[in-house]
């Protein structure tokens, strides 16, 4: 059984994400565990703060570190985490081998930054790994933590009915998925390629291998470079 504790700013954004498809059913085998923490019932004050005005000035507001390290604190004490993540722009951007190495360990933390982001001393204190899901910027980052526990939950061993099933996604091997075609055989006027009616199972290995390739070529050829 994995672990995933999210701290969140915006807990509402997390409330279906995991309850549909295969994370539920990863739920369901007892697989993998998500369990969101609301950063507010952590909140200073009254009112339960946990922003403030940036020092030096400028538009936003920061994350309070006395709230986080709080809920770090009180959550860590119950259990060890492999990696205390904060999901931000800056951060590594995530990729298939760290989704795989994630996939392995036994208990994550998950913070969610807003605003102009966390007061800098908790990321120094506290977070162990620091990952970005893409180049652009979102308003939070609850949708960038579901988005990486998609891609990690499905691949705790179990999870997918079809053990080969991610062996054969894109980005397994670096390579992008060949197309992929079901009935019926005619569509407006589009065949499916004669060799995937064929039954000649090794040939059909042979075709998807070379669409990968020539896809990969034309679309990411990033890719291809790499490691
Ligand atoms: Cl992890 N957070 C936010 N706020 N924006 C992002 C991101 C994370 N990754 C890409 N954009």
């Amino acid at each position: 059984m994995m672990r995933i504790d999210i701290i969140a700013v915006v807990p509402d954004l997390l409330a279906s994400p995991f309850s549909h498809s295969i994370l539920k059913r990863a739920s369901e085998k007892g697989l993998l565990h998500v369990n969101v923490i609301d950063l507010r019932q952590y909140g200073i004050g009254k009112y339960k703060q946990i922003d403030d005005y940036q020092y030096g000035g400028g538009a936003g507001m920061v994350l309070k570190p006395e709230p986080l390290a709080q809920a770090i604190r009180e959550l860590s004490a119950k259990r060890a985490y492999d990696e205390v993540i904060y999901l931000t722009p800056d951060g590594e951007l995530l990729n298939q081998s760290m989704a795989n190495q994630l996939s392995l360990g036994k208990n994550l933390l998950l913070i969610c930054g807003h605003y102009k982001g966390i007061d800098e001393r908790i990321r120094q204190k506290y977070v162990t790994r620091e990952i970005s899901i893409g180049d652009y910027v979102l308003s939070g980052g609850e949708l960038a933590a579901a988005v990486l526990v998609d891609a990690v939950g499905r691949l705790i061993p179990g999870v997918l009915n079809d053990e080969s099933s991610a062996l054969s996604d894109s980005f397994q091997d670096n390579l992008l998925a060949p197309p992929v075609y079901t009935r019926p055989a005619e569509f407006e006027g589009l065949e499916v390629p004669a060799i995937l009616l064929s039954g000649h199972f090794a040939e059909i290995d042979k075709w998807r291998h070379a669409q990968s390739l020539e896809r990969t070529r034309e679309r990411r050829p990033d890719l291809m470079e790499e490691d």
